[in-house]
């Protein structure tokens, strides 16, 4: 670099990410890419981080407290995920550390996967197709892979953020369900009446719902919101699909109802310590399984990682970024 020009920040992308997006971020910034798909974390990422003003992550990188004080130097750490699990944000707000993360953009893709994980589930898309492709399909027969209807049954949604809204309305206008939700606040009225969409107490949630769609964030007050206990509250003929974070189900217990027979199927995206898989669920033919990519279109991929690559360049060049979740931050100065 030349001596006399004022040096610019460094960054590191703490995953592979589009090329596009590389390139916009090396027009701001001297950028060091982990070009790996097995995650930095800990100590190793402590170490790349030495010397950097700001890291792209995406929803899996954990930044905690000890990180935070191995890198003193850091300023901004920016997601690609709506979900920020990963992310100790008081632990970042107290050393000054701007975070943001990357809502809305992937809302649709993943009301759109969610939805279609659970019509999967309900009518045994992931079984029949198995069975076909081992050549056992030899006849008609009047239940062959009869699974549970979507119109007309009762979708109950866990979480009702932006994705669980979206779901909802899937269910509510395109498919004439009747929705129940549970969440820490209720909607607005007029959003409940839009939707037709009804509050329900969690075990109340659980007994009626026909579907079930997990879309809570996963935290403390999240975990294993969905166990033992709270299964055993559904129906046999019901449903579950998981689109928020492994972790807010307890796998282990799921498989067990699962085997029970005390709900009939599920759907599931993500998984306690994914990408390992609890080995009870693989065995089961009810349960649809998919490698965490319910925001995976190829558009909705680059509007996140755009988000990102925009909340990073702003935060590192004195603009306020887009989607801040700790904009106090930048309140200090
Ligand atoms: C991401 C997600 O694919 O945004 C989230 O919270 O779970 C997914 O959309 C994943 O976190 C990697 O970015």
């Amino acid at each position: 670099m030349n001596p006399s020009q004022p040096s610019r920040p460094t960054i590191l992308v703490a995953r592979p990410v589009f090329p596009d997006t590389v390139a916009r971020l090396r027009q701001h910034f001297e950028v060091d890419v982990h070009d790996s798909e097995t995650p930095l974390q800990g100590d190793a990422l402590a170490r790349r981080l030495q010397g950097k003003s700001g890291v792209f992550v995406a929803g899996v990188e954990p930044i905690d407290a000890a990180l935070l004080a191995a890198c003193p130097e850091l300023k901004a750490v920016c997601s690609m995920a709506v979900g920020y699990n990963n992310i100790d944000v008081a632990a970042c707000t107290a050393r000054g550390v701007l975070v943001t993360n990357a809502p809305g953009v992937l809302t649709e893709t993943t009301a759109d996967f969610g939805f279609a994980l659970m019509m999967a589930t309900a009518r045994r898309i992931g079984e029949a197709e198995r069975f076909l492709r081992r050549g056992e399909w030899t006849h008609w027969s009047y239940d062959l892979m009869a699974g549970q209807d979507i119109h007309g049954a009762t979708l109950g949604v866990l979480g009702m953020g932006r994705i669980g809204q979206a779901v909802a309305r899937r269910g509510a206008l395109g498919f004439g369900m009747k929705v129940v939700y549970h969440n820490r606040s209720h909607l607005p009225e007029a959003e409940e009446a839009a939707l037709g969409a009804r509050w329900l107490p969690l075990p109340e949630l659980m007994a009626q719902a026909d579907h079930l769609v997990i879309v809570v964030p996963y935290g403390p007050a999240s975990h294993h919101l969905v166990g033992r206990e709270q299964l055993a509250w559904m129906k046999p003929t019901a449903t579950l699909t998981n689109i928020a974070r492994g972790g807010v189900v307890d796998d282990a217990a799921l498989a067990e109802a699962l085997r029970a027979g005390q709900l009939a199927a599920a759907g599931l995206d993500v998984f306690e310590g994914e990408p390992q898989v609890h080995p009870a669920l693989l065995t089961l033919p009810n349960v649809v399984l998919t490698p965490h990519i319910a925001s995976a279109s190829l558009a909705t991929r680059r509007a996140m990682a755009d988000l990102a690559a925009d909340n990073l360049i702003a935060a590192l060049t004195g603009q306020p970024p887009l989607t801040a979740l700790n904009p106090e931050v930048l309140a200090r100065g």
